[in-house]
């Protein structure tokens, strides 16, 4: 049995390299009953596998919701908050939230270096952080103002301390693991012995096409997909190597035959509804996929599971930018959600770890013992961090990923 403490974290070696869309959604119970959330999601569209990049996106148009008193404008990933915990927060501060989702660093990444986003909370992965980091975009926090900064995971903050020297920008909000997620019945009628626990299931071409018919997705993220391929081949992940890149490159290509679509939220409801039957995606997301289908009684069994070749595990993180307008209401925010009963909500919904120590006491027993969740020692010996990339080197993993993307 693994129960989440704050020594989980222990041994979690990083070798943390520093060489180196605005979409609105209802935010998916928590402690207090709900008000109706504001609704709306409107994912893009997935980008099919053969189609030609997505051009880079223009620089963010401000929110509706003006500087000025009670407001504040909070960008997040899709899916990725407990249905009430706006609403909540809302009744009680008398602040009106605009909640505007992204499911890429890129984009996020793309509109911060653009600035003047409109945005006052911003939610990038700690590989990110710490070039926005360089890139001046993020104000440092003033932790008086974050009574509830003492519930935060001491061993998460020294790992986060590696993208964000003395943790002085960011908080966290919640972790996960890039691994595999699948239909358990459609794998199996098409390969009985399937390598179930294996990156062979996805990374294999010869295996992979087993499956093409009932549809192949990977997140559409060279982030995700490059120090994955590197690790499957048994190279290093973060030498910033451009013939190891090449090697990750050709086997990307070796598979992308399969591949139905690249995209980073679309699979879950893809996966629920039995439209696609094999993705690389994010822990969590899979874990939402496997919950809608069981809700719908749909008949698909949705599994999700961490290669035993080894898996990225990555950590979100919120930060209020520089240019904030609100951001006394960004710290009632960060300190909102920093409440133990409201953390722990927002992991029982989003099925992702959070780094707030203090509330695991009240994350469903469930969801603390799952090890794909919670991973356990043995587990997390085979989880990597992101490094941070040159960016000579992120240039060339652009590049290739266009390539991989448009099969030239
Ligand atoms: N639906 C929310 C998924 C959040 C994933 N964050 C991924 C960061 C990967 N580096």
């Amino acid at each position: 049995m693994t129960t989440y403490s704050r020594s989980s974290l222990v041994g979690l070696t990083l070798a943390l390299c520093l060489a180196g869309c605005g979409k609105s959604e209802t935010p998916a119970s928590t402690e207090q009953p709900s008000d109706a959330p504001a609704a709306q999601s409107t994912a893009a569209a997935p980008a099919p596998a053969a189609a030609a990049p997505a051009p880079a996106p223009a620089a963010a148009p401000a929110p509706a919701v003006a500087a000025g008193e009670q407001v504040l404008n909070i960008y997040n990933w899709s899916d990725y908050i407990a249905a009430d915990t706006i609403a909540n927060f809302e009744k009680e501060t008398g602040i009106k939230v605009r909640y505007d989702v992204f499911d890429s660093n890129e984009v996020l990444e793309a509109k911060l270096l653009a600035g003047n986003t409109g945005y006052d909370i911003v939610v990038p992965s700690a590989s990110f952080v710490a070039r926005q980091i360089k890139a001046g975009i993020f104000q440092p926090l003033d932790k008086s103002k974050l009574p509830n900064y003492a519930n935060l995971d001491p061993e998460l903050m020294k790992i986060l301390a590696g993208y964000d020297a003395g943790n002085q920008h960011i908080v966290p909000w919640l972790w996960g693991t890039t691994g595999i997620g699948y239909n358990v019945k459609k794998i199996k009628e098409r390969m009985p012995d399937a390598p179930i626990g294996s990156w062979d299931l996805i990374l294999k071409p010869e295996i992979l096409a087993k499956f093409k018919d009932c549809g192949v997705t990977m997140l559409d993220t060279p982030a995700e997909t490059i120090p994955t391929s590197l690790r499957y081949l048994g190279l290093p992940t973060g030498s910033q190597d451009a013939a190891n890149l090449a090697k990750a490159e050709a086997l990307m290509m070796s598979v992308r035959p399969s591949v139905k679509y690249f995209h980073s939220s679309q699979y879950i409801n893809d996966l629920a509804n039995g439209e696609i039957c094999l993705v690389m995606g994010w822990s969590g997301d899979v874990f939402i996929a496997r919950d809608r289908a069981a809700e719908a009684k749909n008949g698909n069994e949705i599994a999700y599971f961490i290669p035993r070749e080894g898996a990225l595990m990555w950590f979100d993180t919120m930060g209020i930018p520089k240019d904030a307008k609100h951001a006394e209401n960004a710290y009632k925010f960060l300190d909102y959600v920093m409440r133990p009963k409201v953390m722990a909500a927002v992991t029982n919904q989003v099925k992702y770890a959070n780094g707030n120590a203090a509330s695991t006491e009240y994350v469903e027993e469930a969801v603390r013992e799952d090890p794909a969740i919670y991973p356990n020692a043995a587990t997390k010996k085979n989880l990597f961090p992101n490094v941070v990339n040159t960016s000579d080197y992120e240039r060339l993993v652009t590049r290739a990923w266009t390539r991989i993307k448009t099969n030239q």
